[in-house]
């Protein structure tokens, strides 16, 4: 058996086969179109997956935003050009005729990544640091969603109450400051208007001001980190998207965690399937329970 598996994020869009063993083919990726309307995402949903769908008996979708009843429903719609609310399941369905199972991106990412750590871990969390910041919540080895699928939104916690506003509305959440899109609104002068990836290239070139950025990116992550270990005592923390895998993030993620109290402190990872944990928990989801 075989599961199209398709992850939606603000910035890409990713689909593959994935077989039962877990194994990726066919991998695509496409940009995701910055659009307040739902027919801009269906066409670009329509053109990743139509080379895919042959042999594949079902699909599963990894995406951003609240995934309420097959809808996606964004908590900041401005990671999708504005775009609120999206039928995704019923998208899918009719695109492929295939069953069809829909799961936020990073609640997909951390159910791949937990069954990725030991055994003996039970609880644990994952954080994407990508376009927006979110996260994902094993605890005593059930995935929380929550009853209305907000479990998690660990980038719209608190990070400075001064700091600026997200766009889900309230001031100063993590995501508004060490996110992709916060790291880029962030940036001023000669580094204006560049992206995430730009502005890291220019701290590994020593931009002052790209150095910056991306520390206080680290050292916002570093105290989402301890509240998260104060909140649910997990064993093991694991950080994916396309900022949290970005070269030397993690060790800094790692120093500003290690200035907290020991009680705070846990283990930290990269994640184990890099940028396809949300392609993989979506399929593992849609499997059934492991
Ligand atoms: P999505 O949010 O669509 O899942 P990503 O995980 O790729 O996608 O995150 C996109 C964000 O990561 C963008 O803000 C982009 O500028 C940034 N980014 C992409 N590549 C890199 C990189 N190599 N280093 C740092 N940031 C990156
Ligand atoms: C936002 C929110 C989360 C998502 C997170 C990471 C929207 C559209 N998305 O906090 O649901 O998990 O971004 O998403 O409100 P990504 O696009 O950065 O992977
Ligand atoms: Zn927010």
């Amino acid at each position: 058996m075989s599961t199209l598996a398709i992850d939606i994020g603000g910035t890409k869009l990713a689909a593959a086969r994935v077989d039962d063993d877990l194994r990726i083919r066919e991998r695509r990726e496409l940009p995701t179109p910055a659009s307040k309307t739902p027919d801009a995402l269906r066409e670009a949903l329509k053109a990743l997956v139509e080379p895919l769908q042959t042999t594949a008996q079902r699909v599963a979708i990894a995406s951003t935003g609240i995934i309420r009843e097959g809808a996606l429903l964004a908590i900041n719609p401005h990671n999708l050009g504005g775009l609120l609310h999206f039928p995704l399941v019923q998208t899918l369905e009719d695109l492929t005729g295939l069953p069809t199972l829909a799961v936020n991106d990073a609640q997909a990412a951390a159910w791949a990544e937990y069954h990725a750590l030991a055994s003996d871990v039970r609880d644990m969390v994952f954080i994407t640091v990508s376009t927006g910041v979110g996260g994902g919540v094993v605890s005593d080895g059930r995935l929380l969603t929550g009853m209305s699928g907000l479990a998690g939104h660990l980038g719209h916690t608190l990070a400075d109450p001064q700091g600026p506003v997200c766009g889900c509305g309230r001031r100063g959440c993590v995501e508004s400051i060490a996110s992709g899109r916060g790291i880029a609104a962030a940036a001023q002068g000669s580094l204006a208007g560049c992206d995430a990836r730009t502005v890291f290239a220019h701290a590994a070139a020593g931009n002052e001001q790209a150095v910056r950025l991306v520390q206080h990116s680290a050292q916002v992550v570093a105290r989402l980190i301890a509240d998260v270990k104060a909140t649910t005592d997990c064993q093991q923390v694991v950080i994916g998207g396309s900022v949290g895998l970005a070269e030397g993030y993690l060790a800094q993620v790692r120093h500003f965690l290690a200035q907290e109290p020991a009680v705070y402190q846990v283990a930290l990872s990269a994640a184990h399937y890099r940028h396809d944990a949300g392609l993989l928990g979506a399929a593992l989801l849609a499997q059934g329970d492991k």
